[in-house]
């Protein structure tokens, strides 16, 4: 794989700022830095003390043109992010010292790293395990405090923790079984095949207990896709801008301003939300409504949650109706906008189509009803499980996958159990599982799907 060679990157993001870090990491880090490296006390870099930080200048060795003046901070296997010897060089933030430094790393023998390598080099020098590494970028990412909570905890462990938990299960089981195959004239200690259905079945319900986090998981990973939608002039571009607290979008009293897709992030209640305030849906002939028509049904169709929103000074016409039956059964809230007018709205006929979705009256204008509607998003989608304090959960496809065939794995075993099957029948279902649950750790993993994990990591991480 090539982990003999050492890389660099800038780590820090393109562009201005405070500092700028080019990080070396590799055997020859050291070696490399010291031919470009001044610092104040005149020693090498090889005589300075690990996990120290030293002022001193590059300079470019072959013109004697100074780069920049840095720190250098020294740190030495094995106690290091990727358990290499890695120096980070903090240059004054900006493109082009960042870029003429990591330029000379280069140049004096470092190979530029690919996406996430620094982190791949982390696992595969077995300080951390996959679940971990990938908990890495999860961080980087994370929209809200919640989101970083589950993601610090799979970073420290924890689901390694609960997925190793299923492993030894299967692997005491399994042991068994084979002990009894290979030495049936040893006295080796029974385990009755009830008590090794009673394990198995244990460990279904572990993993049970982890797919149930999943749908949870992947919101706040991702975010909740929420889409505002209703008729013309109803005042969903200004339900948009009172969420985000700012005048993002346009508002007017002229029906079909809005013409394009608007998206934005919100944080409501830990929930991260992918919002997006449509075009006003109705018949139109004008080509540029249209298409942004077109465009509202597109992204209605993707949503998890529908904010339908009708307007309360407005008889229903047949657009909001025709808007009420497309919902069906997707999750949907459904806001009676401008109750500061005289009601025309027959309430309830719309109580009647919208069976039993919540119902609320706001009002933008005066910014009423819209604490109701962020306790009532939040009640909808996690109905008080985020209150608990496990912050465990799967947040990710890959081992979402992993469990279900495990799953389907074990409750086959169980099935040739309860046929009376001859034990060895059921060790290849088992070792599969327990194969497969390993690849959320990485125990298991190959390494193509190594390469497509790491690649999707930032430069320089
Ligand atoms: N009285 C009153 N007027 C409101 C309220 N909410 C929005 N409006 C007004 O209704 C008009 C339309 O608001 P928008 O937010 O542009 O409506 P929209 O649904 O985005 O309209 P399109 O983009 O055309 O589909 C504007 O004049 C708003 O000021 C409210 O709660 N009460
Ligand atoms: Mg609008």
């Amino acid at each position: 794989m090539g982990e003999d060679d050492t890389i660099a990157a800038i780590s820090t993001p393109l562009g201005e700022g405070g500092i700028g870090i080019v990080r070396v990491s590799g055997k020859d880090a050291l070696q490399i830095a010291d031919k470009i490296f001044v610092g104040s006390r005149k020693k090498s870099l090889e005589e300075l003390p690990s996990h120290s930080l030293n002022y001193g200048r590059i300079i470019d060795p072959d013109s004697g043109q100074v780069i920049d003046e840095v720190l250098l901070s020294i740190m030495r296997a094995p106690r290091t992010y990727t358990r290499e010897d890695i120096v980070e060089i903090n240059c004054h933030g900006g493109i082009v010292p960042t870029k003429r430094v990591l330029e000379l790393v280069l140049e004096k023998g470092a190979r530029l790293a690919e996406p996430g390598e620094f982190t791949k080099r982390a696992f595969l020098n077995g300080r951390i395990d996959l679940s971990q590494a990938e908990a890495v970028m999860d961080l980087i990412r994370a929209q809200t405090d919640m989101g970083l909570a589950v993601a610090v905890n799979q970073l420290e462990g924890g689901l390694s923790k609960r997925v190793n938990s299923i492993r030894d299960i299967l692997l005491e089981v399994l042991a068994h079984i084979e002990a009894s195959i290979d030495f049936p004239e040893e006295d080796i200690e029974e385990m009755s095949i009830e008590e090794i259905k009673t394990r198995i079945v244990n460990a279904v319900k572990e993993i049970d207990k982890l797919l149930d986090t999943a749908n949870t998981g992947k919101i706040i990973k991702e975010g909740l896709k929420t889409v505002i939608i209703g008729k013309p002039n109803v005042g969903k571009s200004s339900l948009l801008n009172a969420l985000l607290q700012e005048k993002r979008a346009i508002v007017t009293d002229i029906p079909g301003t809005t013409r394009d897709i608007i998206e934005e992030v919100i944080n409501i209640k830990g929930i991260p939300l992918k919002i997006v305030d449509t075009a006003g849906i109705r018949e139109t002939e004008d080509i540029v409504e249209k298409i942004g028509v077109e465009r509202s049904r597109e992204f209605f169709a993707k949503a998890d949650l529908v904010l339908l929103v009708l307007d309360a000074a407005d008889e229903l016409t047949k657009e909001d109706i025709m808007i009420m039956e497309l919902i069906g059964e997707k999750k949907a809230i459904i806001l009676i906008n401008k109750t500061d007018l005289p009601q025309k709205l027959d309430e309830e006929r719309v109580m009647n189509m919208v069976g039993d979705k919540p119902v609320l009256k706001i009002s933008v204008k005066e910014n009423l009803g819209i604490e109701d509607l962020k306790d009532t998003i939040a009640q909808i989608f996690f109905k008080g499980e985020l209150k608990s304090r496990d912050n465990t959960m799967i947040t990710n496809i890959r081992h979402r996958d992993a469990l279900k065939k495990a799953k389907e794995n074990l409750v086959d075993a169980i099935k040739t159990i309860d046929a009376g099957m001859p034990l060895d029948c059921m060790s290849i279902d088992i070792k599969e599982a327990w194969n497969r649950i390993g690849e959320i750790t990485g125990e298991t993993v190959k390494e193509d799907i190594l390469n497509e994990i790491f690649r999707r990591f930032c430069i320089g991480k």
